[in-house]
């Protein structure tokens, strides 16, 4: 079903006409209210009245997750705080972390774009939603919430954890849609086979996963292991949450991108030149409706192709494929993004760490798994292994209170890291992704 025929199945030629309209109009209100675009449009001698056509969108400054932190918490408001209705802040960092706004209006526009995912996902209000995406700052679980309820659909607000009470939930609520990370989905399954539960007589048929980066095999095995057809989400809180981009239920290949709200481009990361579509790169989106927290070409290190052949469920939109990467080394762990740059914070503060550390991720069985390996000096490698231990176990629960991610410390004899070029090597993902 489409939610909004209006903006989902617009002619081409009239979308295109929609979004220059309003990239002018968020141009000349991010230049005149948030002091970083002025500055930055002034840098590269723009002013708003200058875009005549989509094509000058090139001309406009880049916005990266830096600019963000460095205008920490709330520089780049384009409202008055007294016009925030809700804030949410970037899943897995503290401190300097990334926090975005919304007013009453961008609350409305995020659950109408997620109830138009829903809606694309086949689901109707006759739908029960187990939603185990966690509620609180980070977008997913508030994101799903407000979009079903919009939809109609009934929602059971679950969040996150308490995998056995959620297996009880599942088959007493009989919900028929389940919504969290992927990875959450095969723990699911994986525990449900674990208490003898047949997970297949559930009442789900569909999943909606997103969040985290995931493979066609673990669609498959999920789909296998759960009894559902599983569809692929994507957005980000940056740019507004969940609901920037989803798969369809007719089509099942690539996210349909709610261009009416978000003009996306594909850039090559390494020199920021535009690609054509059908080429690899980094996603780009520019926020067209949003009041509270307006964003031009905000640089996601997401990397994807856009699909600009018309599908078959009538929507007009391009679509982005499965994200097959990031150009920076950012991590997911269950969900939660972890930089290695926070883990070399935690560490500094350390007498006796050295910096040179690596992050090795992995998936055992159906969940990641984080071990974080640190060179010690000489001195403290040749301490007694029982305050190794201690300092292992301190280290433990600092990052999990920084980051709010477990990992196991291991700290390792000085100089045994591999370097290249000097380098260690600050992330090994070995989860084939
Ligand atoms: O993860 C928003 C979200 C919640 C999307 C629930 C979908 C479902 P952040 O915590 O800011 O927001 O993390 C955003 O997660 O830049 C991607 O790297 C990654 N990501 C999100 N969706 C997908 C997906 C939410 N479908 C970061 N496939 C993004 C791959 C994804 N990666």
């Amino acid at each position: 079903m489409i939610y909004n025929e209006e903006f989902e199945t617009l002619p081409r030629e009239a979308l295109e006409s929609l979004k220059l309209n309003r990239l002018k109009q968020v141009s000349e209100r991010v230049y005149h209210t948030v002091g970083f675009y002025k500055k930055a449009f002034d840098e590269v001698g723009v002013r708003p009245e200058d875009i005549k056509s989509l094509d000058d969108l090139k001309r406009l400054p880049f916005t990266t997750k830096q600019d963000l932190r460095d205008n920490y918490p709330y520089g780049m408001f384009a409202v008055p705080m007294s016009r925030i209705v809700r804030v949410h802040a970037s899943s897995g960092t503290t401190g300097k972390a990334t926090v975005v706004g919304y007013t009453k209006r961008d609350i409305d526009v995020w659950a109408e774009l997620m109830a138009r995912c829903f809606a694309a996902a086949g689901l109707t209000s006759h739908d029960i939603i187990h939603n185990a995406y966690g509620y609180g700052l980070f977008t997913g679980g508030l994101g799903v919430h407000y979009g079903a309820e919009k939809l109609g659909a009934s929602v059971i607000p679950i969040s996150g954890g308490s995998t056995k009470r959620q297996i009880m939930l599942l088959q007493d609520f009989g919900p028929t849609v389940l919504c969290c990370t992927p990875s959450f989905a095969l723990h699911l399954a994986k525990v449900g086979e674990e208490m003898g539960v047949d997970m297949r007589t559930l009442k789900l048929r569909i999943g909606i996963f997103g969040g985290e980066p995931w493979t066609d095999k673990m669609k498959a095995e999920i789909e296998k292991k759960l009894n559902l057809k599983a569809l692929d989400i994507y957005g980000l809180s940056e740019v507004m949450g969940p609901g920037v981009a989803m798969e369809c239920i007719e089509a099942r290949n690539g996210m349909h991108i709610f261009e009416d709200s978000f003009i996306v481009e594909t850039i090559d990361p390494k020199t920021g030149q535009t690609l054509s579509p059908g080429e690899k790169g980094e996603m780009v989106f520019t926020t067209l409706t949003k009041e509270a927290f307006p964003l031009i070409r905000y640089r996601t290190r997401d990397i994807s192709q856009l699909i600009v052949e018309p599908c078959k469920c009538g929507r007009t939109s391009v679509r982005m494929s499965k994200i097959s990467g990031r150009s920076d080394d950012m991590v997911i762990v269950r969900g939660v993004n972890v930089f290695p740059s926070q883990v070399e914070e935690v560490i500094m503060k350390v007498e006796g760490l050295e910096p040179h550390y690596q992050l090795i991720v992995e998936r055992q069985g159906t969940l990641d798994t984080l071990e974080v390996q640190i060179e010690v000096s000489e001195k403290i490698f040749s301490d007694e292994i029982r305050k190794l231990q201690v300092m292992e176990k301190k280290l433990t629960k600092d990052i999990k209170d920084y980051l709010g991610v477990i990992a196991k410390v291991k700290l390792v004899e000085p100089n045994s890291l591999q370097r290249v070029e000097g380098k260690t090597q600050k992330v090994i993902d070995k989860r084939k992704i």
